[in-house]
């Protein structure tokens, strides 16, 4: 199967289901759920770091890349998990942190220790530019006492990695050999398109790394020998790189297949779309201009210049995207299913990220004692600092702050959702007795809305290998787009508000038949009425 056809799903390991009783996700749950996966249609399955890690970022901090994390489980576990999910058809990605180590990774400790060749490893000066960490403060932090400085992008005890030393280098690929050999057929990379930093760092604006670290061209180069060093030899192989803060034009250099590059790239411009100034510790109501135009612009050029997107609106990092898009609590399923066929059909690899096909929603913690997320501690002391109340600090951080995907998947309407019996490391969320699988397994309609989006992209070669072409860019609710292949054409319309409209339908699509959508099928008229946040697909 290509990977055009196929459709990923993340967990979050920590979140996902506890089977040891020690309030924390497992591989053995995971293993437990490969069954439920399969029934939803899944073909891969991307596990957020499992890896050692004294987890300050949840293990975004790594300190030994081919070790498992004790408090998920052993080796065995995890090899046990890849045999399963095969036999069930499911293939395993796993999440290579390479832009950084933890600084209790044995290579910054022997660094530390005086280790010439480690501290080669890391960026290390004698004077620091003016660069800000991603997650707030200096990107600088003391070097123990030798009066050297060490680069963090992130947290403090994420200590970036020297991409211009070969051995560095190496030993990242020889991680990746590691993982090959076991059997791993998918890779997604953090935050890969700032690896490239320059032999002189200098001061420079901060716009979310540009021009400074953001996609510098020697990135393309450093992805290009590790794709020929390692993945690049198994075609089977999907990797995914997660791109901040990048542009259309490198995505394309990224994923064109000429390129021997990557399959595929993340980026956040749409997740965006509700920040003020483009902050985004900051509430504003979502600009749909701005969410379309992104679309049509992404769609259009990375379909005339063969890139490839992933195409998401959830992931560990975000809030749940219904709380962001849809307004009212009654439009939650009409609303799920809309967001859901936006992407599932449109040109890209699908991602379904935990729980996001039962509608999962943000679980309204009512204070910060709630929150665990350190890039969400450091935004609320920033917010205070800056002379924002606590109350306003506190309600912008609830609606921003990456726990709200975080929290436990809700499988039953028990007290800790199924998730645990005894309590989670991280509150679950107030809607459990309403949104739970065994729930929506008996009674709900939006798993089986993504099953049946994931089964039409194996039998509609038009969607998974259909061009993109904008349909009525300028209209004030509706995003619609049209793929086309072959002689087959598949017209998709998405409501994006709760009061209804009207839209044309083209001609050439009057005799189609409706493929998918979230109400009862209306008649195909010239004129057709869309329902609050309906969608509809119409096949020719
Ligand atoms: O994320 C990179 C990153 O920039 C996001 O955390 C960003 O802050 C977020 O998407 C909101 O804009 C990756 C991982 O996904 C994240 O979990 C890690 O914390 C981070 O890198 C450091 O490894
Ligand atoms: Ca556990």
């Amino acid at each position: 199967m290509s990977f055009k056809e196929k459709v990923i799903y993340q967990i979050y390991p920590k979140s996902f289901m506890d089977t040891n009783r020690d309030g924390m996700g497992d591989l053995q749950g995971i293993t437990q759920k490969i069954p439920y996966l399969e029934k939803l249609g899944i073909d891969m399955i991307w596990l957020s770091p499992i890896y050692k890690s004294p987890q300050k970022d949840n293990g975004y901090d790594v300190a030994d890349y081919t070790a498992i994390n004790p408090m998920f489980g052993t080796m065995a576990d995890f090899d046990r998990l890849i045999e399963t999910a095969k036999a069930h058809g499911i293939e395993i990605m796993l999440d290579m942190v390479f832009n950084h180590v933890s600084i209790e990774h044995e290579w910054f400790q022997k660094a530390l220790a005086g280790e010439k060749k480690y501290q080669d490893y890391f960026i290390l000066r004698d004077e620091p530019t003016d660069w800000i960490s991603k997650f707030g403060g200096n990107a600088w932090a003391p070097f123990g006492d030798s009066g050297k400085y060490y680069l963090h992008l992130y947290d403090v005890t994420q200590a970036d990695l020297d991409w211009r030393n070969p051995e560095v280098r190496e030993e990242l690929f020889d991680v990746l050999h590691f993982w090959m050999d076991k059997g791993i057929k998918g890779f997604r990379f953090d935050v890969i398109n700032v690896i490239g930093k320059d032999e002189v760092l200098k001061d420079c604006p901060q716009d979310d790394g540009k021009p400074a670290y953001t996609d510098r061209p020697i990135n393309h180069e450093y992805i290009q020998l590790m794709n020929r060093a390692t993945f690049g030899k198994d075609p089977e192989i999907v990797t995914v790189g997660e791109m901040s803060s990048t542009t259309i034009e490198n995505c394309v250099l990224y994923t064109n297949r000429e390129r021997e590059e990557l399959t595929m790239t993340f980026n956040f411009h749409h997740l965006k779309v509700d920040y003020e100034d483009g902050r985004k510790w900051t509430q504003a109501p979502f600009d749909f201009e701005k969410l379309k135009e992104l679309f049509h612009t992404w769609g259009t050029q990375m379909s005339e210049e063969q890139g490839w997107n992933a195409l998401f609106w959830n992931n560990h990092d975000q809030p749940r995207a219904i709380n962001r898009f849809i307004k009212g609590k009654e439009h939650r399923v009409v609303g799920a299913k809309m967001l859901a066929s936006m992407i599932h059909l449109n040109r890209g690899t699908p991602y379904v990220y935990m729980g996001e096909e039962i509608g999962m929603i943000d679980p309204d913690f009512d204070s910060m004692e709630q929150y665990i997320d350190i890039e969400s501690l450091n935004a609320y002391q920033e917010l205070l600092d800056a002379g924002i109340k606590p109350q306003e600090a506190f309600e912008i951080v609830k609606s921003k702050s990456r726990d709200n995907s975080r929290i436990p998947v809700q499988w039953t309407a028990e007290q800790y959702g199924g998730f645990s019996e005894v309590e989670p490391w991280i509150s679950v969320g107030k809607s459990v007795p309403e949104i739970n699988v065994e729930k929506e397994l008996k009674e709900g309609s939006i798993f089986s809305y993504y099953q049946k989006l994931i089964q039409l992209r194996k039998e509609y070669p038009v969607i998974a290998k259909g061009s993109y072409e904008a349909f009525v860019p300028d209209n004030q609710q509706i995003y619609g787009y049209i793929r086309r292949f072959e002689n087959h054409r598949l017209l998709v319309l998405n409501n994006f508000f709760s009061k209804e409209t009207t839209i044309e339908v083209p001609k050439e699509f009057l005799a189609g038949k409706i493929l998918i959508s979230n109400y009862d099928d209306p008649k195909i008229e010239e004129q057709i009425i869309l329902k609050p946040y309906q969608s509809l697909a119409i096949y020719c």
